[in-house]
């Protein structure tokens, strides 16, 4: 039968299970990705594993995110992951070096590769042909131990791709088309393969963009095929030995189908607060713009800051306007600045910023109150960008440029032809040595961690009790962020290694002292609409919540990361069988959950909440293995349990990455056509 490339890689990598949609399956990663503010939590959890050395092929630490060094707490984390990637085995990329997602399809991925990371955005890889999947850092750090990644098998869509842009369109309104047509849940538990004629015209850094933000439409991940444009890429990072050539057979099948013409499309714009919430520019220009912040994890590339450039050749940021720009790594910065693009922004007044994360996760460059601000990033839930009352509209670097100039919100189709661009130098600066290689193992043991005083073990599970009763701590829409349950900014995230601290942030939005009366209600229950906990793939938001006594979470759909986070560290996951039920709970109201010991041991897929002689019914939509370690009290006391009962060994034993990685697993390599 015909088999479209998902399906190709992830049988070379299947472990267990079928690729049934929905059904659980166990995959075996060739790579593991981890950034500095999920990955501190990631390796305290990963040293209660017993393991001596990350178990992967190939690990990498990144540091990108929590950049801002206002005291000692982000340094302290940076020199504590500085030094378990060398003990433990990890390549470790020094801050300043570039964001994650842009290096690693820089320097690392593969196509044909699995990489699972501690980040939404991971997905980015898929530019090259990877699978690549965002995850809780607990999930990774199993991986990590030499666990296979376990998820749901997605519906695969194909997305054909034919056409070419028109001027001023860029790949970035592929990615806001989809999000248009699909909304942020439109993806949940698929995965978008992108196939046909068009793909010739959307170079790697346009496909790194759609990778990305496919995350935005709840996904599992997107994928291009591996092909003369990936070759290209890899040659021009000095590895051709990683390219093979991978794409779908001709005539493959797709659970669902998506068309896009490059041609029709227009310059698209998504309006605050959800990067679904998109509309054609034109009927949004004029609005006036405080600020302008071109770069981040997408749209750093070396086209999309040239673009910019271009555009702003010879000009100035409009008075009313503040312009940041962000190169994605320190080989773009390098070329931006070989080629003149550099000077033409510093001349026209932008602000240029490290390669880091930077406004993106509000890592300063907030807005000022109420103001517009109009980004080419990811997200913009409200509050991401630090200020409380932002209005972040997210966009290409085409509009943004055009914003930038006129100071407010502009089509650039209105200002004329298309401009010429500068060559990218022809060799991008290859040069890995601000990526550190991990100590030889003889030397790892002798490799003391240091642990500033902001790093605090992570919070532990009780054991599910038989019979639940818990309070409802409070009642949340549709849509709720992680960036709710653990905010973004400077200040919050300095306390992703302590949680106790970040679990004072969590719904601050909605109630500055929800923490107190969680705590004092506790067990709790948090009720949330639908598509809880979409975003980011932060374990905080689920980490804080456990360490203020919620027990379970009631929602009536999940996005698809916070929903795991939740069951590996413990906390109940069930939907409402008939979302009308939602509406029967409120705050302070005490639930029970009778037997929900037993029906979850029993396999039950409903589950019952009583009160006052109400009764509801509440779907456990959970597989056998998250069945378990719901009922060991989540992922960590499940290990020990393990530990417990293999006294031959006394620790844990994962499956060696050569063992997964023998064996007879079809070749995926087949050309398309
Ligand atoms: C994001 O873009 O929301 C983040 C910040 O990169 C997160 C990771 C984090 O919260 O540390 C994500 O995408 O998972």
């Amino acid at each position: 039968m015909a088999e479209n490339l998902v399906t190709k890689i992830l049988k070379e990598h299947l472990i267990s299970g079928e690729l049934e949609p929905g059904e659980e399956v166990g995959l075996g990663i060739d790579q593991t990705l981890l950034q500095d503010a999920t990955g501190t939590m990631a390796c305290l959890q990963f040293e209660r594993m017993g393991v001596d050395r990350v178990q992967v092929p190939f690990a990498v630490q990144y540091v990108d995110h929590n950049i801002i060094q206002l005291d000692h707490k982000n340094p302290d984390d940076h020199r504590f992951l500085q030094a378990f990637a060398a003990k433990y085995g990890m390549r470790y990329s020094r801050p300043g070096n570039g964001i994650c997602h842009y290096l690693h399809v820089e320097r690392f991925a593969k196509p044909g590769a699995t990489l699972i990371g501690a980040d939404s955005h991971t997905t980015t890889s898929g530019a090259v042909g990877s699978i690549a999947i965002g995850a809780g850092g607990l999930d990774v750090a199993l991986v990590m131990a030499g666990r296979p990644f376990e998820t749901p098998a997605p519906k695969v869509v194909g997305v054909e791709v034919t056409g070419e842009f028109p001027g001023w369109v860029t790949p970035k309104d592929v990615i806001l088309e989809l999000l248009r047509r699909r909304g942020v849940s439109g993806g949940l538990n698929r995965i978008f393969e992108f196939y046909g004629p068009g793909l010739e015209n959307i170079d790697i850094t346009g496909r790194i963009t759609i990778c990305n933000m496919i995350a935005e439409l709840g996904a599992t991940t997107g994928v291009f095929p591996s092909d003369d444009r990936t070759r290209e890429w890899m040659e021009a990072q000095q590895r051709p030995d990683d390219f093979r050539a991978l794409a779908a057979d001709e005539g493959a099948d797709y659970d669902e189908h998506e068309h896009v013409d490059l041609s029709e499309l227009v310059p698209l714009i998504a309006q605050p607060h959800s990067p679904g919430n998109v509309v054609p520019v034109e009927e949004v220009a004029g609005t006036k713009a405080a600020q302008v912040c071109i770069g981040s994890s997408v749209n750093s590339g070396f086209e999309d800051l040239a673009v910019a450039a271009a555009v702003l050749r010879g000009e100035v940021v409009h008075p009313g306007v503040v312009m940041t720009v962000t190169p994605g790594s320190r080989q773009i910065l390098d070329s931006i600045a070989r080629s003149g693009v550099y000077s033409d922004l510093v001349r026209a007044g932008a602000r240029m910023l490290e390669p880091v994360c930077g406004p993106c996760v509000g890592m300063g460059q907030a807005p000022p109150s109420d103001a517009v601000s109009v980004r080419t990033f990811n997200r913009n839930f409200p509050g991401r960008s630090g200020t409380q009352t932002d209005q972040v509209y997210l966009t290409t670097p085409t509009v943004a440029a055009a914003t930038a100039l006129r100071g407010v919100i502009t089509d650039p189709r209105d200002l004329g032809d298309y401009p010429d661009l500068p060559e990218a130098p022809v060799e991008p600066a290859v040069d890995d040595r601000q990526i550190l290689e991990p100590a030889p193992e003889d030397e790892a043991a002798g490799i003391e961690i240091p642990r500033g005083p902001n790093i605090k073990p992570p919070p532990e599970p009780e054991e599910l009790p038989d019979d639940l009763s818990a309070t409802v701590t409070i009642v949340v829409e549709d849509d709720v962020s992680t960036g709710d349950l653990a905010p973004d900014g400077v200040e919050v995230m300095s306390f992703r290694s302590n949680v106790p601290e970040i679990a004072k942030f969590t719904f601050r939005r909605f109630d500055p002292e929800y923490h107190e009366k969680a705590q004092e209600m506790a067990p709790g229950i948090i009720v949330g609409g639908e598509n809880y906990g979409q975003g980011s793939s932060r374990e905080h938001a689920a980490l804080a919540p456990l360490h203020l006594g919620i027990r379970a979470v009631v929602a009536k759909s999940f996005a698809r990361i916070h929903r795991r986070n939740l069951v590996s560290q413990g906390i109940l996951a069930l939907e409402f069988e008939d979302g009308g039920d939602y509406e029967k709970f409120e705050q302070g109201q005490e639930w029970e959950l009778p037997d929900i010991r037993r029906r979850l041991e029993d396999g039950d897929e409903k589950v019952k909440a009583r009160r006052d002689g109400e009764e509801v019914t509440l779907l456990a939509n959970l597989s056998e293995r998250e069945r378990r370690i719901l009922l060991d009290g989540g992922i960590l006391r499940q290990l020990r349990r393990e530990q417990q009962e293999a006294p031959a060994t006394g620790r844990h034993e994962p499956e060696s990455a050569e063992a997964r990685n023998a064996g007879d697993r079809p070749n995926p390599e087949a050309p398309r056509g």
